[in-house]
């Protein structure tokens, strides 16, 4: 899952495709890279962002949208916000990716409403202050207990299992310690029996580790998500895309030969 930011703020690429036309050359780009899905955000949430009111981020991703949703590959909408979530489904969007796990009054019946994939992340707290002081007995297991319930409460509205993706939410209200636990126990989320997201790509924990910055995260990027597929994430979301499924390729090779 190529990530397309269609923001002033992200994280690692903040303001480089705030303009539409630059935002659609970089979706092309991740397509012809060989992305399999995009993923298109109008609001950033890294920590400490602020929110931006739904009329905004859809006036910045609307056209975007439009431009590649009749592309070749599917494009998942990166949104907490239920009138965003409906009129990208409206617009063709393939998948509505909520960092708040469709937490947001209105959010399940838009997604239930649709044919369109879903991915349920696990988030402690709100982007704005999850860093503050993240907090947990037992880290793998209330993040999947967290991901159980939001599955069920998907298929109680109506959005059917096979639709459903999970992701723990790798620096989402988590220390790095959190963090790595969660990485090395990835498994423990896969035993769920939907599909594992997980986005690790140049994210502040890698920054902890190696010292650098977040333009500065390749390789520290390519083996995060190598770790991650090796413990069964079916989709990894990474900003680096031709790098990232050259690492997978190598991968892919050596476990074909066992
Ligand atoms: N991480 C970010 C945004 N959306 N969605 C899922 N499912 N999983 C993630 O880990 C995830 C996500 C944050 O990353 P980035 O796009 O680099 O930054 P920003 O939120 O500042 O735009």
């Amino acid at each position: 899952m190529g990530v397309v930011n269609v923001t002033p703020d992200s994280l690692s690429d903040g303001g480089k495709f705030f303009q539409p036309r630059a935002a659609i050359a970089r979706a092309e780009q991740l397509i012809a890279e060989g992305a399999d899905i995009l993923d298109l955000g109008g609001e950033s949430t890294r920590p400490g962002a602020q929110s931006v009111d739904a009329a905004e981020e859809w006036r910045r991703i609307g056209p975007v949208l439009s431009a590649v949703s009749e592309g070749p590959v599917p494009v998942a909408v990166d949104t907490m916000k239920p009138e965003v979530m409906q009129r990208a489904i409206g617009a063709g969007a393939s998948m509505i990716n909520d960092v708040n796990a469709l937490r947001a009054h209105g959010a399940l019946q838009a997604a239930a409403a649709s044919d369109c994939a879903v991915c349920l992340m696990h988030m402690q707290g709100e982007p704005r202050t999850m860093q503050a002081a993240p907090s947990y007995a037992d880290v793998v297991s209330e993040v999947r207990l967290f991901l159980a319930e939001r599955i069920a409460a998907a298929e109680a509205s109506g959005v059917g299992r096979e639709r459903i993706v999970v992701d723990p939410g790798f620096g989402f209200g988590k220390t790095l310690e959190h963090n790595l636990k969660l990485l090395l126990r990835l498994l423990a989320i896969g035993e769920l029996g939907v599909p594992v997201l997980a986005g690790l790509s140049r994210k502040s924990m890698l920054g902890a580790i190696t010292g650098r910055e977040a333009g500065e995260r390749l390789a520290a990027s390519i083996a995060a998500a190598l770790l991650a597929v090796e413990r069964g994430a079916r989709i990894v979301r990474v900003h680096d895309v031709a790098a990232t499924r050259d690492a997978l390729a190598v991968w892919a090779a050596v476990r074909a030969a066992t």
